[in-house]
């Protein structure tokens, strides 16, 4: 086998179902692999942030890592943003590049596509991946490519692999994957203070309440965190970006924590608790910083990233798996607790069909409404409004850059989920957002995806505008997207009452054979539930701060 094709088996052993990417000279001889020996699909693109993307969002979606392959330099540095942003949010990407052969590094001119030094795109990756590698030995390649996909496992992050170009055809040995050591005594130890000191805590505790995050997803443990909470017989709640998490699960599922923008009740459950256990949930202000100072983490246990913390104590190298383990192996040596009943989560129904205007929580009725009639459908959305929008929308898969709340994500990451999941998703994206990457819809049906694309189109970059409210840059031109959905292959239709939205998405539902854009024109300053209430809470808090 050449390193190309050992590097293909060594992906597709380690659960990698197919490459996004975009090729350039650099990256030809790794690409003409991929595609002559069919070891994994491949599907290309306009532009590279959207290859990032789609396979941030494929990653997400079948817990397994996705590869992004990209060429030197130019292709490189555009998909720097969406890892940044896989890494931020924890998708385990495998960024694949052509690089500078031996015969490039010697010529004592510059290279083309070179910025400041050949290795400056290694560097910069350094800085949002947790492992890399330049596939420059061929001796050692193998030994790398493992030890490099096993970090963007066992990390749940992205990796970095660079490809010389001249030596994709060179024979090479192929890849033994590594296996997962068993803990050693130490580790062990580690993990047997840790569950001792956490049921001490719960043993005293008043009010304990676990708030679960993303992690539990994408380490494959929500099942046993379910127990767990049974268990402890304590009430639970999701982040914001562990939203749908134990969706469907027996247990006592409160909802979803907001800080100031949510539920007073459950802000007032989380940050008033004496024991908060936070299992993977990554702390962002996102998730927590509309209240941070109300939530006192001298008595919260953090078990994240790898650790857990609780007060003054770190507890290193302890995967969360574990901890949950051992928490539910001992549960039982606790007092019984009786845990509140789980609350049922209510969404707006039954749309009505007028002549009304339509806001971001009509789209959320009118999606409600059509799960009702057909079933559910998984969703991708990007960051605007319509991040905010999917929270008045039932439980089901969704990705979107709830954290790092990067825009361009929406369209790419329907891709993504469709291609992972085999299943027709429904794309929320506002019309700033659209114009990042809504042209890749041309790239739709060439490989047969179909979404449902919902253009939330307010002529506005709004979200930005509820912050700053006097800024005339945020007026975004017009533009006719449905129009556009037809030239580009699909098919789209313009609505601007509740009646044509609650009619368009039915036709929409209807027609799979391509894919549908329902361009949705809502007006300026029409806010969905959450994002309303999210302005009024940072107001009321600067409000607070200005007074002190
Ligand atoms: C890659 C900053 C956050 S929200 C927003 C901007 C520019 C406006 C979104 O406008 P859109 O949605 O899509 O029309 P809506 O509902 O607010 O009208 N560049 C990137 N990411 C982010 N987050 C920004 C800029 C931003
Ligand atoms: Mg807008």
């Amino acid at each position: 086998m050449n390193l190309a094709e050992v590097l293909l088996h060594a992906l597709k052993a380690h659960g990698v179902q197919e490459i996004f990417g975009i090729p350039g000279d650099f990256a030809l001889p790794f690409f003409k692999v991929a595609e002559e020996s069919a070891i994994l699909p491949l599907y290309t693109f306009s532009h590279e942030p959207t290859v990032g993307y789609a396979a941030d969002a494929a990653a997400r979606c079948h817990g397994k890592p996705s590869v992004a392959a990209i060429t030197y330099g130019a292709g490189g540095f555009n998909m720097v943003n969406p890892i940044a942003a896989a890494y931020a949010e924890k998708s385990p990407v495998v960024v694949i590049s052509g690089g500078p052969g031996e015969g490039d590094r010697n010529t004592g001119l510059l290279v083309h596509h070179q910025a400041k030094r050949l290795n400056s795109q290694l560097e910069v990756y350094k800085e949002v991946t947790c492992d890399q590698v330049i596939l420059n030995d061929l001796q050692r390649a193998p030994a790398d490519i493992a030890r490099v996909l096993a970090s963007c496992i066992r990390h749940s992050r992205p990796v970095y692999i660079e490809l010389p170009r001249d030596l994709v055809f060179q024979p090479c040995a192929p890849v033994e994957p590594i296996s997962a050591a068993p803990p050693s005594a130490q580790q062990q130890a580690t993990l047997d203070a840790c569950v001792d000191e956490t049921l001490a805590l719960l043993r005293q505790a008043q009010s304990p309440v676990l708030v679960v995050g993303v992690e539990i997803r994408r380490f494959g443990i929500e099942q046993q965190t379910a127990e767990l909470a049974r268990r402890l017989g304590i009430p639970v709640v999701t982040t914001l970006m562990g939203r749908g998490l134990l969706n469907g699960m027996e247990l006592p599922l409160q909802g979803t924590y907001l800080g100031a923008a949510g539920d007073p009740q459950l802000t007032k459950l989380v940050e008033e608790s004496d024991a908060p256990i936070l299992l993977g949930t990554i702390l962002t202000d996102g998730n927590f910083g509309v209240s941070e100072k109300q939530l006192d983490f001298r008595k919260v246990v953090l078990a994240c990233d790898g650790q857990v913390s609780m007060g003054y104590h770190l507890y290193p190298e302890i995967a969360l798996a574990d901890f949950i383990n051992e928490l539910n192996s001992r549960a039982d040596s606790l007092p019984p607790r009786k845990a509140p009943a789980a609350v049922p989560a209510r969404y707006p129904r039954d749309l009505p069909a007028d002549e009304q205007p339509i806001s971001p929580t009509d789209i959320a009725t009118a999606i409600n409404d059509l799960f009702h009639q057909q079933g559910p459908m998984p969703i991708a959305a990007d960051m605007g409004d319509c991040f905010f929008t999917t929270l008045d929308i039932e439980y089901t898969d969704l990705v979107a850059p709830g954290f790092y709340a990067t825009m361009g994500f929406g369209v790419p990451a329907g891709f993504g989920m469709q291609v992972a999941s085999g299943r027709r998703p429904i794309i929320l994206v506002g019309d700033g957002a659209f114009q990042m990457t809504g042209w890749e819809l041309l790239n739709a049906g060439r490989y047969g995806w179909n979404p449902i694309v919902i253009v939330q189109n307010n002529s506005s970059w709004e979200m930005l505008r509820t912050f700053q409210p006097e800024s005339k840059f945020n007026d975004l031109p017009q533009l006719n997207y449905a129009r556009l959905a037809d030239e580009l292959g699909g098919t789209g239709r313009r609505v601007t009452s509740r009646r044509e939205l609650q009619q368009a998405l039915a036709e929409a539902a209807a027609d799979t054979g391509r894919f549908q854009l329902i361009e949705a024109i809502i007006d300026k300053g029409v806010l969905s539930n959450t994002l309303s209430r999210f302005v009024a809470g940072i107001t009321r808090m600067r409000q607070q701060a200005a007074a002190k």
